[in-house]
């Protein structure tokens, strides 16, 4: 155990074998909690790439992306509203473009082998690795919560769900970055403790845009669960109010529209949503001169056109899908069973390496 989480490891074995060296077959996992109406933070810093590797993927590369329940009851939610904010996430990757034909689409706890696999990698983590997670500590931080061990072994559930499905590479937000290390750590415990290539080693993909900050505080970043909904846009938010949320954006005392993310965190931020948000690709980030000119009034302006012409088509596509029952259900039922397939085979694999198999 100690070895293998030590800082300098050499290369195992089993990433140097052929069948690693030929084109690797991705297979690629992403999820998202129901906690909320997803915001741009969440579609530009992650979703956007889900689409992307859609479209990009080869025929025989595997998509699997999950609406993940059980971890959002590691912050106290109201049963009724889960249920809702349940259905509302997995409407909204379908209003993205999520394509259930292509990618699995499932509820993470529809899938009882996410908790076991949990357990046994929980019983490889050291509680040090987990004491230094950035994100726990930000969510003890807000005082919504009490030290709860499901908040702190977050990380460890997210590391049974990406190795259940024997990922291979991650579309996550940046701040998911320290998770993946944990996750690749624990595929590695694994593998050498029982002598195993149970496990690739994910790669995370960040997007360009990464983290997306708060418009009332840009030293946190844009979240479902801020107290203030005027800190994040909706991906359901009208045109109305994401211009209101734009125009209310906290920035400094400075006019003036210039990149700086260190001394003008507020206009950075707003700079990169309009990058990210705007196709045209010779607006760089950094690049304002453009904006020698140009009031913040007018800027913000063209900050909340930008998001709007991109949130208009999913929120459209998002009301109509959320209102089709039917058809939400059968998207996770049929979800559910595909993984649910994948997700027995590797945990029946891990359970007989440990000498856990029926008999
Ligand atoms: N502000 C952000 N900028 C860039 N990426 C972000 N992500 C979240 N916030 C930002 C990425 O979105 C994906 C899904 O997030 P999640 O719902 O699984 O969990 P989260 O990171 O905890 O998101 P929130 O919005 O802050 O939710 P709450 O408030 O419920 O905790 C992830 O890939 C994440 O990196």
């Amino acid at each position: 155990m100690h070895r293998v989480f030590s800082r300098s490891r050499p290369t195992p074995s089993y990433r140097r074998s052929s069948s690693f060296r030929s084109r690797q077959r991705k297979v690629i996992f992403s999820g998202i909690q129901p906690t909320g109406v997803p915001h741009l933070g969440n579609y530009l810093g992650a979703l956007v790439n889900w689409v992307h590797l859609q479209k990009a993927s080869q025929p025989d590369d595997q998509l699997i992306y999950s609406v993940v329940g059980l971890h959002a009851i590691t912050l106290p939610q109201d049963p009724a509203q889960l249920r809702q904010e349940k259905r509302a996430a997995m409407a909204t990757l379908l209003a993205i473009g999520i394509d259930p034909t292509r990618s699995i689409l499932f509820h993470q706890d529809e899938v009882s082998e996410h908790a076991e696999l949990a357990w046994i990698l929980g019983c490889l983590a050291p509680l040090g690795r987990l004491n230094r997670m950035t994100t726990y500590k930000a969510k003890i931080s807000t005082g919504k919560t009490d030290e709860r061990l499901g908040l702190f072994s977050y990380p460890v559930l997210q590391a049974a769900d990406i190795l259940l499905y024997k990922a291979t590479h991650v579309p996550v937000g940046e701040d998911q970055r320290q998770h993946l290390e944990l996750t690749r750590d624990l595929a590695q415990a694994f593998n050498q403790q029982f002598r195993a290539e149970t496990f690739h080693l994910p790669q995370d993909i960040i997007t360009p845009s990464k983290r997306i900050f708060s418009l009332r505080d840009s030293s946190q970043k844009m979240s479902k669960s801020a107290a203030d909904p005027k800190s994040r846009i909706g991906l359901t938010d009208t045109a109305d109010e994401i211009a209101l949320k734009i125009r209310k954006a906290i920035t400094d005392s400075s006019h003036e529209i210039v990149w700086d993310p260190k001394d003008r965190p507020g206009v950075s931020n707003l700079l990169t949503i309009l990058h990210a948000c705007t196709t045209d690709p010779a607006l760089d980030t950094s690049a304002t001169a453009e904006f020698r000119n140009t009031s913040l009034v007018d800027f913000k302006s063209r900050v909340a056109e930008a998001v709007e012409s991109r949130v208009a088509p999913i929120r459209s596509e998002f009301h109509r899908l959320n209102s089709d029952e039917g058809y939400i259900q059968s998207v996770s039922r049929n979800g559910a069973e595909r993984a649910r397939s994948i997700a027995s085979r590797t945990l029946q694999e891990v359970k007989s390496r440990i000498g856990l198999e029926a008999i």
